[in-house]
């Protein structure tokens, strides 16, 4: 029996008039924006292998020098599972967004780097990239290595043990990642924070500094988060099916 398609959401005409005038907005995505991708969120509990760890045990510096080899093979199955993900309307409504706004940055806490497959261009990579490698003693982005069968492998040119390029709980977030995501935060008239529980720090802050600078704030999640009795609209459901109509209703004449 074929489904009925569920009726056209319908958006509050202040934000839609917002949006469509709105020269300086900041999205900020969780790991909830690639869940209809199929990459489990931070929340969720772990499959396989890995059911008996918590994510946020293993994202960790202490994790990393207790059992290197048990850190670098979690990353190594995250990385598969992204590999054969692709971005999820949400990641390409983004990219639609950005054509629109004049002035837009995009600030995920995700590694996945399903924003950048999608197309978006000004990102910044608020907890790094999973994809990418890094010396953990001399903190430098290794692009090519020895495969001796050793894992974790070792840094070419100090031995010491490779690591994927992300930021640990315990970890500072880059400088540069930080200036630019508060300089983006401190003048923009629209803040949309999507698929996050707003649990982690210091990403947790930036809406509430939006909102310090009376932007207009938005959170789009399946469930209320610390964020929801702060926020102007609450757009409450899947992301995969908000950001695409939301788009659509501010700028009809886009192509689909
Ligand atoms: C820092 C990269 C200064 C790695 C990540 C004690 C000691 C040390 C530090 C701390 C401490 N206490 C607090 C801290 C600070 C700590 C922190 O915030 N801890 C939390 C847990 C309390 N932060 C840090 O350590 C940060 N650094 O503070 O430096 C410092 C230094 C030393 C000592 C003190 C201070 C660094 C934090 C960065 C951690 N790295 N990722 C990796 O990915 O492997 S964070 C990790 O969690 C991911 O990036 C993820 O994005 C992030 C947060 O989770 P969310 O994205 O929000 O995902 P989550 O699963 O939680 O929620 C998903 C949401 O989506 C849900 O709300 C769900 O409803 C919704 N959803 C699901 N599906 C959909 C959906 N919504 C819409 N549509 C759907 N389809």
């Amino acid at each position: 029996m074929t489904e009925t398609p569920a009726p056209p959401l319908i958006f509050p005409s202040e934000l839609v008039q917002t949006l469509r005038s709105a020269h300086r907005v900041v999205v900020l995505t969780g790991a909830g924006i690639s869940a209809e991708s199929g990459i489990p969120t931070f929340r969720q509990a772990q499959t396989g292998l890995w059911t008996q760890y918590r994510a946020e045990d293993l994202a960790t510096p202490e994790a990393f020098r207790k059992n290197p080899r048990l850190v670098w093979e979690w990353y190594a199955w995250r990385r598969n599972i992204i590999a054969n993900s692709k971005p999820n309307p949400a990641h390409l409504a983004l990219v639609k967004l950005e054509d629109q706004i004049p002035n837009f940055t995009l600030i995920t806490q995700n590694v996945d780097n399903l924003h950048q497959t999608a197309g978006s261009r000004k990102i910044i990579e608020f907890h790094g990239n999973i994809f990418r490698t890094k010396c953990s003693n001399e903190n430098r982005v290794v692009e090519t290595w020895f495969d001796t069968g050793e894992v974790p492998p070792r840094c070419p040119s100090c031995n010491h043990f490779l690591r994927p390029d992300v930021v640990w709980f315990g970890e500072l977030i880059s400088e540069a990642a930080l200036s630019a995501a508060f300089r983006s935060v401190q003048d923009c008239q629209v803040f949309i924070s999507i698929g996050t529980s707003g649990l982690v720090e210091p990403a947790a802050s930036l809406p509430r500094l939006a909102l310090q600078h009376e932007s207009l704030l938005v959170e789009i999640n399946l469930e209320p988060t610390p964020l929801t009795h702060q926020a102007d609209f609450i757009l409450q459901g899947l992301s995969g099916r908000i950001i695409p109509q939301l788009i659509a209703k501010v700028w009809p004449d886009l192509q689909p």
